[in-house]
């Protein structure tokens, strides 16, 4: 990792708020022929209980969240939510497990195969996201018909330690090696507003910047704060804040889908279009996220209609 990725990243982060906006548009157009926004739907298919003590996270054990521990959800009930995402325009259906990690031989995983073999008939880009990977289950995934792995570095290294103390930066940066060995698209982002300043922002974006390859997509978490963790009481971010990050990432990785992920219900709908303008071009979609409230789908394709911005081809058929 270069220092001077780091500078770079603080120079384009740092000059005046429109030249950088506009920088960032520039570099939109430049690399993506339209105003598309790929829509992304989550379904948490296990839920709670997780050994980890990441201290935003709702499904920790570590913490009372009022979120219980579940079971994994049998195969038709995903290939239900799965098949409603599509039907109302989803382009991509994403599950998200809260454990550990998984290996192959482990029954639950061979389950999770399976899930994704039959999500994978729909036409819809499947992304997964189960904690940290085995090389083998990596192969595993990619065989089974996942195309991308969701799995965040979630803040500088620096500061990653005092937000997790149950596994290391450096074991995020393993498992996503591993999703990428096996050919898997690696979906890399974090989350803002844990108390991180706006340099440790700029130090994981210079990790990200780094990866090779590059994330397909990059999502832009804004901590939602869950009552019971110890990050409960974060202030919220400061929307220009957001802006800048969004429209550097879109400059430092421009081909990446910039996601603007967890937070939006508690973004304006000209917030919104200011984080488009900056470059997301890339939303979760659908009225829950894991375990939080998301802007509901009516909602988000008003915004999108009234913005001029088209959801990506949708498979819908
Ligand atoms: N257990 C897996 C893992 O840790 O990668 C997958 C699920 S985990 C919930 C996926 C991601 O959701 C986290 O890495 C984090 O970026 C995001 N996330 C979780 N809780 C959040 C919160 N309260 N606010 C914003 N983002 C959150
Ligand atoms: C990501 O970066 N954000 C999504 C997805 N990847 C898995 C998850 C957001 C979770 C928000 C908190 C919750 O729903 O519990
Ligand atoms: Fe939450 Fe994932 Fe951390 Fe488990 S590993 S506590 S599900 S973020």
């Amino acid at each position: 990792m270069s220092s001077s990725t780091l500078d770079r990243l603080r120079g384009i982060y740092h000059q005046s708020f429109f030249e950088l906006i506009q920088q960032a548009r520039g570099v939109f157009l430049d690399h993506w022929k339209d105003d598309t926004v790929q829509l992304c739907t989550l379904l948490s298919i296990k839920t709670g209980g997780c050994s980890e003590d990441c201290g935003y996270c709702a499904q920790s054990s570590h913490y009372s969240t009022g979120v219980e521990g579940g079971k994994l959800m049998p195969v038709e009930e995903v290939m239900e939510s799965a098949r409603n995402a599509k039907s109302v325009g989803a382009q991509r259906f994403c599950m998200g497990a809260a454990w550990k990690g998984v290996r192959e031989g482990d029954p639950r995983f061979d389950s999770v195969l399976e899930i994704v073999r039959q999500v994978s008939t729909l036409g819809m880009e499947v992304c997964v996201t189960l904690g940290q990977l085995t090389e083998g289950a990596a192969r595993e995934l990619k065989k089974a018909g996942v195309t991308a792995y969701n799995h965040n570095i979630d803040t500088s290294p620096e500061h990653y330690s005092r937000i997790v103390t149950t596994h290391t930066f450096q074991d995020r940066l393993n498992t996503i090696r591993h999703a990428q060995k096996a050919g898997m698209s690696v979906c890399c982002g974090g989350i803002i507003g844990m108390g991180e300043t706006e340099d440790d922002r700029l130090k994981m974006l210079e990790v990200l910047t780094n990866f090779d390859p590059p994330p397909e997509s990059v999502p832009i978490n804004c901590l939602s704060p869950i009552v019971g963790t110890p990050l409960e009481g974060q202030s919220p971010v400061d929307v220009f804040e957001l802006v800048r990050l969004i429209a550097t990432t879109r400059i430092a990785i421009p081909k990446a889908r910039v996601r603007l992920s967890a937070g939006r219900t508690n973004l304006s709908r000209e917030a919104q279009a200011l984080c488009f303008f900056a470059g997301a071009n890339s939303i979760f979609y659908g009225n829950k996220l894991l375990t939080a409230q998301n802007p509901l789908p009516d909602e988000d394709m008003k915004l999108l209609g009234e913005l001029d911005l088209h959801p990506k081809d949708s498979v819908l058929k």
